[in-house]
């Protein structure tokens, strides 16, 4: 049995991973629209990834007994001017998203809840990847700076990324 208070701040995580997922779709959107092809693709990726998060917690809380309560997602912005932007909005959001489960990981000991703490093992890592990820883009995209075949080149890169299902990573 898992307490209130885990509960509450699990429930509050999941809803904080949806929103992730539906800022990464409303970016993927705005890049697509933008004619940024491989970005789309990358934030769709993103996106789905972060349903991976959200829905994992979700098993995790129902397999400890605790009871999953889905509240409203937030309104998420809808444009960004560039590929630059974008990322480096992702970076700042990444950021932000590894000191919530820091505090969730603090939560999960104060309360002596280790089987949450291990689950939240896996969450830890995850964010390492996901900053040192985004960084790299954000870095490669300062060395091209404005130069057209540069950004046409780096965005078919990203055409490339495929979904891996957060089980089988
Ligand atoms: Fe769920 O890791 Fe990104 O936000």
């Amino acid at each position: 049995m898992i307490s209130k208070t885990i509960e509450k701040a699990l429930n509050t995580q999941i809803n904080a991973e949806f929103w992730s997922a539906y800022l990464y779709l409303a970016m993927s959107a705005d890049m697509a629209h933008k004619n940024y092809k491989g970005m789309a693709n990358w934030y769709r990726v993103q996106h789905q990834e972060e349903l991976d998060h959200a829905y994992m917690m979700m098993d995790y809380l129902i397999r400890r007994g605790g009871k999953v309560v889905l509240e409203p997602i937030a309104n998420v912005p809808s444009e960004w001017a560039t590929p630059q932007q974008a990322l480096a909005e992702t970076l700042q959001h990444e950021q932000k998203v590894t000191q919530l489960i820091n505090n969730l990981y603090a939560t999960a000991e104060s309360e002596k809840d280790y089987a949450t703490r291990q689950m939240l093992n896996w969450y830890v890592a995850e964010q390492v990847e996901e900053e040192d990820s985004v960084q790299d883009l954000v870095d490669t995209l300062m060395r091209i700076g404005d130069d057209p075949t540069g950004i046409y080149k780096f965005d078919l890169e990203q055409a490339k990324r495929t979904y891996t299902p957060a089980s089988k990573g």
